[in-house]
């Protein structure tokens, strides 16, 4: 063993040690997200709706790896596994085939209550369900195991992977996709959060069996279903404004399932008024909702609450985004003067 070697593994001994306590917090529950941690900003001013690509967050495991650093030379993506035709595609036969154009709202698992760790893009790429088509899979392929070059894996069933609108991405908001953000490939399927929707991929297996994927081993969701979610952007908290009409606004979201619904309760939940939407940029995307109210002096709350196609209105009881992605009411306090 070199002295570097050792060094390595007594720094890797200490973190591990250091790292003890955070994890027994985490049994009880007490912080229960150590490691996930999206990077964002809170806009200054009203919610673009369509994210630009700097302000959009960003999460990922340990960085942009250096093979995508050094310009990913030599990429290819593998499609192998329980498949009769494998394929081997680079960016030339992904530039070739036709493209698909969609709006798609991510959202990481970690976002919390009334978070930003969310973005709105318009995404370029081409179709998953064609590329699996024409790879062909056979009755044995249960599941799609995603692999990329930083080490990170995801498996998602053969059905969800053949959603209509799924997509491998090459370009986000009318530009190559940054490194950042996967460059050159990214996975994209509407109604699963952000850790199903792996960046810098190499491999598509279709396998039998599922294996476990990064977060699931950490005790995360395996299914990763996107939870409803609305959000009060304005005002903000402890905002003041003068007595009279205002328009509250924010956004809600919940996958691929079409919010249809967003109410308000200006009285701690004990009455709840139907806010205005706007139409949706697309089936996958955030939709935009207000509400004017008349407004008196006083300090007053407001909370929001959000109801999509198939699963009735958004819970109140609050849940941490561990592990399965936050649920309750978002709800600000301001003054009225
Ligand atoms: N290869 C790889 N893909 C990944 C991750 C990762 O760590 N490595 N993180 C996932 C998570 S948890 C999220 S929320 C999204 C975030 O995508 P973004 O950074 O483009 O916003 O990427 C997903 N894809
Ligand atoms: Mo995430």
């Amino acid at each position: 063993m070199t002295r570097a070697r050792f060094l390595q593994m007594l720094a890797g001994w200490i973190l591990l040690l250091l790292a003890l306590p955070l994890r027994a917090l985490a049994f009880l529950k007490i912080t229960p997200v150590t490691d996930m941690a999206p990077r964002f900003t809170v806009p200054k001013g009203a919610t673009p709706p369509i994210t630009p690509t700097p302000r959009f967050y960003v999460e990922d495991i340990s960085g942009v790896p250096d093979f995508i650093k050094a310009g990913a030379p030599g990429w290819v993506l593998k499609i192998h596994g329980e498949v009769e035709t494998p394929l081997t595609l680079d960016l030339q036969a992904i530039a070739v085939r036709p493209q698909v154009r969609e709006t798609i709202t991510l959202s990481c698992i970690g976002n919390p209550v009334g978070g930003y760790a969310l973005g709105n893009a318009k995404w370029q790429g081409i179709s998953l369900r064609e590329v699996l088509q024409q790879a062909d899979p056979k009755n044995s392929a249960e599941w799609m195991i995603v692999r990329a070059a930083d080490g990170y894996h995801e498996s998602i069933p053969i059905k969800q992977a053949r959603h209509r609108a799924g997509m491998l991405a090459t370009h986000m908001n009318g530009q190559p996709l940054t490194k950042d953000h996967g460059y050159p490939l990214r996975l994209l399927i509407p109604g699963l959060y952000g850790i199903k929707q792996v960046k810098w991929i190499q491999e598509l297996e279709l396998a039998s069996e599922r294996l476990p994927g990064y977060w699931n081993k950490k005790g995360w969701t395996r299914d990763a279903r996107v939870q409803i979610f609305s959000r009060i952007d304005w005002p903000r908290q402890g905002d003041t404004m003068r007595r009279g009409y205002h328009k509250i606004r924010g956004i809600a979201f919940a996958g691929d399932r079409g919010i249809i619904r967003v109410q308000v309760s200006l009285d701690e939940g004990k009455t709840w008024e139907l806010a205005r939407l706007q139409s949706p940029m697309s089936e996958y995307s955030w939709v935009f909702w207000s509400l004017r109210v008349p407004l008196d002096r006083g300090h007053h709350s407001v909370m929001v609450r959000a109801g999509d196609l198939y699963s009735g209105i958004q819970r109140g009881y609050k849940r941490d985004p561990f592990p399965a992605g936050v649920t309750g009411w978002h709800r600000i306090e301001f003054e009225v003067y």
